[in-house]
């Protein structure tokens, strides 16, 4: 059976994953490529054989022809879209942040609870991060001991004069805090977030310090403008070992007395792998109706915007914020 599928939002993130469809996966088509811009849902569809286009995302979703749906549109439209999925019955990946605000995503786990079956993945996509998936497996199978600490990096080579502070919480850090939840298997229980002062105009670094239900620490560097690569790096620190997730480049060159590798200049090349690993799981629970014991669901979706509220506060206030992370539904406990 063929996954027919729809494309909501052509942008940077709608037109990797139209490719990853159209390349990498097996047993799927594109049915339509939306997007706001004509021209652009027609330049991804021509390059991603995509069989037609459209500019209204709501049609697109309800169309006959489309059984599964991926919405890369601006966040700020990722709750209405998911809410028309779910309506209409239809799986849906959507890109990360499930929705900008705690209130829209608890929106979307009523009208997941009330449709009695989970229909939504979150593009967490980290969890399929063969490195983090290491990291993990060293913590599951013992080797580490408990684990006690977890140190996260996340590099932008730039982000427009608009991006705030803010924002690295709201747009960068969810990763993180998506990982941590995930590699540690337990809910974040308090937030303290400050930024370094810089010298020029850019957005400063912003650093967190977390702590877990199970009174670990997670520390977060989030740095939109550290202008040298897209670096994102870790550590689990357990009370007898650690890990630390490799940066995986293929080659180094050797010349004039030195040794370099080069970075990538955003994140698709260094998560490519867990961009297909994870759409590859969506497409198995979009064909067995079995949700991805990996992959993010809604609920994961709105902890991760729960704890970035929370982190938004502590900047503005400069006081660590308490986190009260409510009771799992029964349909997320079960999953
Ligand atoms: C962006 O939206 C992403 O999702 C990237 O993975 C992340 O590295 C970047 O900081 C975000 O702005």
């Amino acid at each position: 059976m063929t996954i027919r599928l729809a494309i909501i939002g052509a942008g940077i993130m709608g037109a990797d994953h139209a490719r990853i469809f159209a390349n990498d996966i097996p047993g799927t088509s594109l049915s339509v490529i939306c997007d706001a811009s004509e021209a652009r849902a027609r330049e991804i569809a021509k390059v991603t054989g995509a069989a037609d286009i459209a500019t209204d995302p709501h049609a697109s979703i309800k169309r006959q022809d489309v059984d599964a749906v991926l919405i890369a549109s601006p966040d700020a439209t990722h709750a209405d879209l998911t809410l028309a999925c779910i309506a209409a019955g239809k799986p849906v990946l959507c890109e990360k942040p499930l929705a900008p605000t705690t209130g829209e995503c608890q929106r979307i786990i009523e009208a997941e609870v009330a449709a009695g079956r989970q229909l939504v993945q979150v593009g967490y996509m980290r969890r399929f991060d063969p490195a983090y998936t290491e990291m993990k497996a060293a913590l599951d199978g013992g080797t580490l001991g408990r684990a006690i600490m977890m140190h996260n990096f996340h590099r932008n080579v730039e982000v427009p004069p608009w991006f705030t502070g803010a924002m690295a919480i709201t747009n960068s850090a969810p990763h993180e805090f998506d990982a941590a939840r995930f590699v540690l298997g337990a809910d974040i229980r308090s937030i303290s977030a400050s930024q370094p002062r810089r010298t020029d105009d850019l957005v400063a670094p912003v650093v967190m310090i977390l702590r877990t239900t199970d009174d670990q620490l997670v520390t977060i560097e989030v740095n939109n403008n550290a202008a040298y690569g897209y670096d994102v790096r870790g550590e689990l620190v357990g009370e007898r070992a650690s890990v630390t997730l490799g940066a995986p480049v293929w080659s180094r060159t050797h010349a004039n007395f030195g040794a370099t590798e080069t970075y990538a200049a955003d994140w698709r090349p260094r998560f490519a792998d867990a961009y297909r690993l994870q759409n590859h799981a969506f497409v198995r629970f979009v064909e067995t109706g079995q949700p991805s014991a990996v992959a993010a669901n809604a609920w994961d979706g709105m902890l991760s915007t729960l704890i970035a509220d929370k982190g938004c506060e502590a900047l503005a206030s400069g006081a660590t914020v308490s986190i009260e992370t409510p009771d799992a539904p029964e349909l997320y406990k079960t999953a």
